[in-house]
Formats: structure tokens, sequence, C-alpha cells
């Protein structure tokens, strides 16, 4: 009879504990519903939004709400590919824009004159350290008047239309001087236009291969 006593005390101990257990868990599950763990939790109808404890879900329909981490940053084309050198692209893309300037003018600066050790100043009229300056802040302005261009001859980094030859534009901001004409060899990339048409809505983008 001992032993069936001790038996039966086990198990009832055993379900004490179990019992214990799911209560814990229930508990936790309310306890870890926040609105700003990432995870859409407890009666939130969108990850960290909606429910009785959140703020409501964006009413477009989108839902933006959670935690964003940055992988890529192309603010202007060809910005990063020509001034990127090996062990620094990947941080350059994780970079948020207003750190950007800090992190990378001096970098772009000396990768500039490594480029073109002659470079003096460029068609827009910047030298080096302005030029870097204004590239390292890479984020693509966009005019709310006016026309939207890359560089047309008067505005600069208003935007960039698609019909824009920018690589070419921004080789011969690096190499080719003052007036654009000191190395003709090395401020045109060979390739004058895309080889399959921009769709004309959003992303505008060419159709894969
Ligand atoms: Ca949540
Ligand atoms: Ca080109």
């Amino acid at each position: 009879m001992k032993t069936l006593k001790y038996i039966t005390l086990f198990a009832a101990l055993g379900s004490l504990l179990l019992f214990t257990q799911c209560k814990d868990d229930d508990d936790n599950i309310i306890i870890n519903a926040t609105c700003s763990d990432g995870i859409k939790n407890g009666d939130e109808t969108g990850i960290d939004c909606g429910g009785s404890m959140c703020d409501p879900c964006d009413e477009s329909g989108l839902d933006f709400s959670g935690v964003y981490i940055q992988e890529d940053q192309m603010g202007r084309p060809s910005i990063n590919t020509m001034f990127g050198t090996l062990g620094y692209r990947d941080t350059y893309n994780v970079t948020v824009p207003s750190k950007m300037q800090v992190e990378f003018q001096s970098m772009m600066e000396s990768k500039l004159l490594l480029l073109n050790p002659n470079y003096t100043t460029n068609v827009w009229g910047l030298d080096a350290a302005a030029f870097s300056t204004l590239l390292s802040n890479d984020v693509l302005w966009l005019a709310e008047t006016g026309e939207t261009t890359y560089s047309n001859g008067v505005d600069i980094l208003t935007g960039r239309a698609l019909g824009e030859d920018v690589m070419n534009t921004t080789l011969q901001l690096i190499y080719g001087g003052a007036d654009g004409t000191e190395n003709p060899g090395l401020t045109d990339d060979g390739v004058p236009s895309n080889d399959a048409q921009f769709s004309n809505s959003f992303p505008y983008l060419a159709p894969p291969f």
C-alpha cells in the first residue's frame, strides 16, 4: 500500500506540474504578445498591429508593421559600382543614408583619385572633396517640379529618366575633366541603351533575358 501511495502521490504531483506548466504556457502567450517583437502574436491582426493591444494596421491594406532591416542601398545608379571596393559593398548596402557621408566620403575621394589621379574638377564644377561628398550621400533626389534628370547639362540629380545613359554620365564626371572632353576612351562604357524595353509601370523594369 505504501508503494501505491507513493505512486499516487507522484502521479498527483506530476499532474500538478503538468497543469502548472500549461498555465505558464498560456500566460506566456499573453505576456509575449507585444506590439514591437516583429511577430504576429496574441490577437494582432498583422505583425505588431491590430487587435486589442496594438495600433491599428495600415488602412491601405499594406502591412508596414514590424521591424525592418536594411539589406540593400542604391540611391543613384552606379555609385556603389564605381566606388565600391572589395570588403566595402556589403557595408555600404546596410548603412542608412544619414550615416553614409561620415562612413564613405573619404573612401570615395580616395577611390576617385585612384581612378583618375589627374582629377581636378568635373563638368559639374566639383573638386574631389565636393564630388565625393555629393556622391557619398547616396539618396536619389526627386524634383517636385521641373525636369527629372540625372544630368541634362543644366539640372543635376533631380532624379533619373530611364532613357539617360547614367553610366556614361558618371564616367564623364570621373574622367572627363572640367569640360568633359578629357580621357575620351574612358567616358563611354560602349553600352548606349538597354537591349530590352523598360515597362511603363512600377518598378519600370525590363523583362528578364
Ligand atoms: Ca507582436
Ligand atoms: Ca553607356
